[in-house]
């Protein structure tokens, strides 16, 4: 049976619940910036959220809710430029503590730590955020947990391909059947399991409805001790909350 030795995580949505009151807000204020009116409500959003990465994102939601846009000529700087101005407005907004981690987030990788296991991060989400976001919420040396960041444009190709969790493994030097993975979304969980990781999920209401075909388990949340998780897919193995003990158990199925 392989060990398990390392835990890597997905951010947003999983870490924390960063899309509707995060993202989603940091990109309405970069259009309102420059001038225009769009207005990414919480309902375009979640078929916006169907196209990973806040660029391919604009370019997505002009394809397809503003055809009549006129385009100006470089559009990949616009947009870049615009999404420079998202990534100002969403740090900012974690600075001032507008999204905390997820229930248990930081008991289990306070486990992890005292257990020796090894931590890192595959996101699609720009560097700047994740560390925004461990910083305003574990304070600064919580950069030094996690051993590789796998973010934003670091890989050409963004979840749901796999190649986000592949550059992790190998800055790790690690096979995936030593790894497990933590994602909240259909190409979050079809990256993972595209790098032949075992994953475990935990849902937020973007993605409750989602098809988590393959993962190891399907929660509401990892809960606390005094906390219990609702189990939606898959067997807890007589656990009610997430612990090291719990991921090694689904890591070992
Ligand atoms: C996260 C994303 C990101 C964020 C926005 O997906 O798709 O694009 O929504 O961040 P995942 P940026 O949780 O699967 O990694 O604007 O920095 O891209
Ligand atoms: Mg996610």
């Amino acid at each position: 049976m392989p060990e398990l030795q390392a835990l890597i995580f997905d951010v947003d949505g999983t870490l924390a619940d960063t899309e509707r009151d995060g993202h989603r807000i940091a990109f309405n204020l970069a259009f309102a910036d420059a001038g225009l009116d769009w207005d990414w409500t919480v309902d375009i959003y979640e078929d916006l959220l169907t196209v990973t990465g806040g660029k391919e994102r604009m370019k997505f939601f002009l394809d397809k809710y503003k055809p009549e846009f006129d385009e100006p000529e470089d559009l990949t700087s616009y947009i870049a430029d615009m999404h420079k101005a998202k990534t100002a407005h969403y740090t900012k907004l974690l600075s001032n503590g507008a999204i905390p981690l997820r229930p248990g987030v930081e008991r289990l990788l306070n486990e992890a730590r005292e257990k020796g296991l090894r931590l890192a991060i595959s996101t699609t989400t720009t560097p700047a955020n994740v560390e925004a976001l461990l910083v305003h919420t574990l304070g600064k040396e919580s950069m030094d947990w996690f051993e590789v960041i796998a973010a934003g444009d670091i890989v050409p190709a963004k979840k749901p391909a796999p190649d986000i969790y592949d550059w992790a493994l190998d800055k790790m030097n690690l096979k995936a059947e030593n790894c497990i993975a933590f994602e909240d979304s259909r190409n979050g969980v079809l990256s993972s399991l595209g790098a032949n990781l075992k994953t475990i999920i935990t849902i937020n209401d973007y993605t409750k409805d989602h098809d988590f075909t393959g993962a190891a388990i399907v929660l509401d949340q990892y809960g606390e001790p005094d906390s219990p998780f609702n189990v939606l897919e898959g067997d807890a193995h007589g656990f009610d909350y997430m612990n090291i003990d719990m991921v090694k158990a689904l890591h070992s199925m």
